[in-house]
């Protein structure tokens, strides 16, 4: 058993996305979905058994995190070291390379650095499909951050077959920007948004169904390298999802108006001939997935019409790796 060991995972937008569990306790979500990991924004995790502390101690960007936090994390660290009959106490040290004004702090890169640094120092060395069904159960989306490039999360029924499968390198001039709206912590956590979705809107049933359709004809647009219908799939699956919420009870929405002028403007850029295709997630924020050719060009058109709001681009990350 080593004593310590340290990995480093990017975070990932999915185009197809995840919302909503079928099963809260295995992180078994209601439908497959699809994501591209992002080169930019990544997190560094190391984990060191120490028996000179009486229990586990969380440190994120420098900071030793509350007793709640901890436990997250505990519970987290108990899947692995049940699997090989140990009870030490876990020194995690965490950084989020994530520019603060991108608002893009990410459970997905978080987890998937925790789980690979433990899949070493534990000897466990499972492979990452395999390491995905553990750190599923830390947020779901990390499961797609093992891998780089265009992931597919597929849902699956049991604890063993909902994991991550790689589906593309997607190293044909791919690109995302983000337009960061609002930074401000969110007031509905995205797990209790997912959950009065699932649990109150009469929209959920379509969702699902149309969720469904849309994984099948991105892949095979990936497959073919159909750069349009990739992006346009993924602004309409976007969309659909954010309906899922104003059909809940009490309606919510994470879009602020500030997010519809963006919104306005991608379609705005894109009738100018340039090939840009929005998404949003649990947040104001708005992510756009273009070609990296046409990043910067595009990134000028953003700053201008937006000139108070950070407009980041990134490039298409890689998988998880131990450092
Ligand atoms: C996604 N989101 O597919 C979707 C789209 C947000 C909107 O995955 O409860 O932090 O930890 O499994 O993974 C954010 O939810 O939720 C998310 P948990 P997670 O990226």
């Amino acid at each position: 058993m080593k004593q310590s060991a340290k990995a480093k995972a990017h975070t990932n937008i999915a185009l197809i996305k995840y919302w909503g569990k079928k099963d809260p306790e295995l992180f078994l979500p209601m439908n497959s979905s699809l994501s591209l990991t992002l080169d930019e924004f990544y997190t560094e995790t190391s984990v060191e058994f120490n028996t000179d502390i009486e229990k586990d101690c969380f440190i994120l960007n420098h900071e030793e995190q509350s007793e709640k936090e901890t436990q997250k994390i505990s519970r987290f660290l108990d899947l692995f070291r049940q699997e090989i009959g140990c009870t030490t106490p876990i020194h995690v040290s965490s950084q989020n390379f994530v520019p603060t004004a991108a608002g893009l702090a990410s459970s997905a890169s978080a987890f998937a650095a925790l789980g690979a640094a433990m899949n070493s120092i534990t000897g466990m060395n499972m492979d990452l499909s395999t390491l995905s069904t553990y750190v599923r159960r830390g947020s779901g989306s990390a499961t797609r951050s093992l891998y780089g490039g265009f992931v597919e999360w597929q849902m699956g029924d049991c604890n063993e077959n909902s994991l991550a499968v790689p589906v593309d390198d997607a190293s044909w001039d791919i690109a995302m920007i983000t337009v960061a709206v609002n930074t401000k912590q969110k007031t509905i956590s995205s797990r209790e948004g997912m959950q009065l979705t699932v649990e109150t809107s009469n929209f959920y049933p379509s969702w699902i169904e149309s969720a469904t359709k849309d994984l099948k004809d991105i892949k095979q647009a990936i497959h073919t390298k159909d750069f349009e219908q990739v992006g346009l799939i993924t602004e309409a699956n976007g969309m659909k999802m954010h309906g899922t919420m104003l059909g809940a009870l009490p309606p919510f929405t994470y879009m602020e108006p500030l997010s519809l002028e963006v919104l306005a403007k991608v379609r705005e850029i894109r009738g100018q001939g340039w090939q840009c295709y929005f998404t949003m997630d649990a947040g104001p924020n708005v992510k756009i997935l273009c070609r990296q050719s046409e990043a910067e060009a595009i990134q000028t058109l953003l700053k201008k019409a937006f000139p108070n709001n950070p407009v980041i681009i990134s490039k298409v990350g890689g998988g998880v790796e131990l450092i």
